[in-house]
Formats: C-alpha cells, sequence, structure tokens
C-alpha cells in the first residue's frame, strides 16, 4: 500500500498530548509513512535523526502593531504551505484549541481537500468546553475536522453531551513505547534517594496542577505512615509545587515526602516503588498511570473521567472517589501490607498494558484512519 505523507499538530512541551503525538509520529515512521511536524519548536522527545520524520517550525514575529502576537495565524499560514510544498495527504491534530481551528483555515488557504483527524486529550473539552465561546470553537473544530477521535470512551460521552458537535466521535485508547517503560532493574536508585529498604515507597507524578488534588495525596499518605514506615516521591513540577511543599512542612513530613522534581529516568522510579497514588478530579485517560501498568506498578486512583478504564478495581490497582483520602490510604495499605495481592496486581497490570492498550494495536488502529480519511479526498 502506498505510503502516507502525514502533517502533525501538536503542543510539543512536556505533557501527555505531546508525548503521543510524538511517539505515535515515531511509530508510524517506522512502519514507512513520511511524518511532517508543524510546531512552534521541536517536540520533546522528538527524534532528529529519522529519515521519514521533518520538523517544520512555526515561526512568529513581533510585528510592533500586535499586542498579541496571532500564533494561530502563522500555524494556519504553516499549515497551509507544508500542505502545499510537501503534497500532504492528511493532518493529525491533536488537542481542539487551537489546533483544530488552524488545520481548517490552513486548509481554506491551501485550497486544499486534504482530510484532517483531531483528537482531543481531555482538558480541551472537560475545562474549555465550559466557556461559552471556547466550546462554540471547540465544536466548530471538530465539525470541520473529517474525523475526531477521543482519547477514553468517557472523553468521547463527555464531549457529546458537553459540546454537542454534528459529527460523531471514535474512541482510540493512548499507548506508551514498550521499548522505555517495562520492568527495569533501578540499581541502587533507592538508597540513592535515601529510601531504607524497608521503607515502602508510593509514587506520583504529575504537572502539579489544581486538578491533580496533591493535597489528597499527601494527607492519604499521612494516614498511611500512622500504620507503615514508608516514603512518597513527589515527581514532577508545576504551579502547585511550592504550596506543597509547605503543607508538607506544615505536617512535620519533610523526612518522609521527597520532591525528586521533573525526571527522565520514569522506569527506574517506578521499579523502586511499590504503589503509584493518582487522585486527580480531572483526567481523561491518566498517561502515568499506563507508563506504571507497563512497569508493573499497581495504582490507587480515583473515579474521574477515563481513570477506570485505565485502572480495573481490584484488578491491576484500586478506584476511589474523588477528594476521599480515608479510602485512599485504606487501599494503599491493604496494597502495602499484602505481598501476595501485591505480585497478583503486578501480574494483571502487566497483562491490562499488553493486551489493552498495546502499541501495536493503537497504531494500527490509527493507521487505518489515516488510510481511511488520506482515501475519502
Ligand atoms: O490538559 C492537560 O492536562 C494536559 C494534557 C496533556 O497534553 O498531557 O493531558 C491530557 O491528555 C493526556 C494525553 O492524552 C491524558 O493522559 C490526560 O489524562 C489529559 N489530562 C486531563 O484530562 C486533565
Amino acid at each position: 500500500m502506498k505510503k502516507l505523507k502525514v502533517g502533525v499538530i501538536c503542543y510539543p512541551s512536556l505533557g501527555g498530548s505531546g508525548v503521543v503525538a510524538t511517539e505515535l509520529g515515531k511509530m508510524m515512521a517506522d512502519k514507512g509513512h513520511e511524518m511532517h511536524y508543524i510546531t512552534s519548536s521541536k517536540p520533546f522527545r522528538f527524534l532528529d535523526v529519522h529519515a521519514n520524520i521533518q520538523f517544520h517550525e512555526v515561526k512568529i514575529d513581533g510585528y510592533a502593531v500586535f499586542k498579541y502576537p496571532p500564533y494561530d495565524i502563522a500555524l494556519a499560514n504553516r499549515i497551509a504551505e507544508v500542505i502545499e510544498t510537501e503534497e500532504l495527504d492528511l493532518l493529525h491534530v491533536h488537542y481542539a484549541v487551537p489546533h483544530a481551528i488552524a488545520a481548517a483555515l490552513g486548509k481554506d488557504m491551501a485550497n486544499s481537500t486534504i482530510g484532517v483527524i483531531t483528537t482531543l486529550h481531555g482538558t480541551d473539552v472537560t475545562i474549555l468546553g465550559h466557556d461559552q465561546g471556547l466550546r462554540n470553537t471547540v465544536r466548530y473544530g471538530i465539525d470541520k475536522s473529517t474525523i475526531t477521535t477521543a482519547v477514553s470512551e468517557s472523553l468521547r460521552m463527555e464531549t457529546l453531551e458537553l459540546i454537542e458537535p454534528k459529527n460523531n466521535l471514535i474512541t482510540i485508547y493512548n499507548f506508551i513505547d514498550e521499548n522505555k517503560y517495562r520492568p527495569v532493574d533501578p540499581g541502587t536508585l533507592k538508597s540513592d534517594l535515601g529510601i531504607g529498604q524497608d521503607e515502602k515507597v508510593i509514587i506520583h507524578i504529575s504537572n502539579f496542577r489544581k486538578i491533580k488534588r496533591i493535597p489528597d495525596i499527601i494527607i492519604s499518605f499521612k494516614k498511611v505512615l500512622k500504620e507503615i514506615d514508608a516514603r512518597l516521591l513527589l515527581v514532577g513540577d508545576g504551579p502547585e509545587r511550592i504550596e506543597m511543599e509547605e503543607l508538607v512542612s506544615e505536617f512535620g513530613l519533610q523526612d518522609k515526602v521527597t520532591f525528586t522534581g521533573k525526571r527522565d529516568d520514569l522506569p527506574e522510579l517506578l521499579a523502586i516503588s511499590d504503589l503509584m497514588f493518582h487522585l486527580s478530579e480531572k483526567e481523561a485517560f491518566g498517561l502515568v498511570l499506563l507508563e506504571a501498568l507497563a512497569c508493573g506498578l499497581p495504582s490507587i486512583a480515583t473515579d474521574a473521567g477515563g481513570i477506570p478504564e485505565v485502572i480495573e478495581d481490584g484488578v491491576n490497582g484500586f478506584i476511589v472517589q474523588i477528594g476521599d483520602t480515608d479510602m485512599a490510604a485504606e487501599k494503599a495499605l491493604l496494597v502495602l501490607k499484602n505481598d501476595e495481592l501485591r505480585v497478583t496486581l503486578k501480574e494483571n497490570a502487566l497483562r491490562t498494558a499488553a493486551d489493552k492498550f498495546h502499541s501495536s494495536t493503537i497504531v494500527d488502529q490509527y493507521e487505518r484512519l489515516y488510510y481511511e480519511v488520506a482515501g475519502s479526498r
């Protein structure tokens, strides 16, 4: 079959949607497709030396007439140029605002009939969709797309209810790179972090935003400490970090809670952990939960958005209600005190990652969609 030329638009910064867009591009490029990233900077985890991957920078000049540099217009303009110069077969847009709108405009500017796939990642609907003006913008982006996908069934349903687009949506789950996320030997990492061999380790990884409810994690952990010796690793960085450091000091838990900052050695950190806490109030998918499963780590996670599609209660972790720190602590203690249960959860975690979310299955779903959209011109 003819190999395709695909224009990819995504947020290049660190974040789940950028990671998925980059990993998908790499795997499509390995299959022989030409992937053209049209972004403001090279995406995080971008592969510089792949014959089938190209980067087309979106440049924006700060003309004095503009109070705000019009990035969306510059993006649309660059999309139009790349559609023409590279003779693209389709566009794959990650995150509705402003990308789906810029794609529609770029396509129009190029006077092209190219197909557009928009992938919704979460807050483009679950937060922006609550703003009346942006809701109309998201609807416009979806209805201008040939096909829109959502990263979980929960997000698909929420989009249909909240945005009421004319077009239907399909669910394609996220995936991870199994070559990176797998059980690994962490070497001396546990002792390097000053953690005692008998201390149990609970890990949380995020961008430290309010919706992650990190105070709930610290409070649940404090309740766990009443019964067993443990360490909480808070991995990542973001707007809530300083407040969280203050909360940890207020509780006198400085020796028991370690803020690691952003780290690249996530598989090793997951390998020294016994449990993950992920107690968000909104989460379309929770890519980090899948990364943990693929490393054999169970999670205590909330009943929010698409999380129960990733964490199956009692199978590869436990689901608790948002804000229920008593139950989060209770379930954590159940897991941490029971070696046999941890082994079962670990086996199930590895199985879920391999059976339900394997990259080969998900990338094949996207590839079929690419051919469908390219063929429908
Ligand atoms: O909007 C965000 O929170 C960032 C966004 C991202 O770009 O990482 O996260 C969303 O997309 C991820 C990848 O599909 C999902 O794993 C996250 O659950 C989702 N975040 C939310 O729904 C809050």
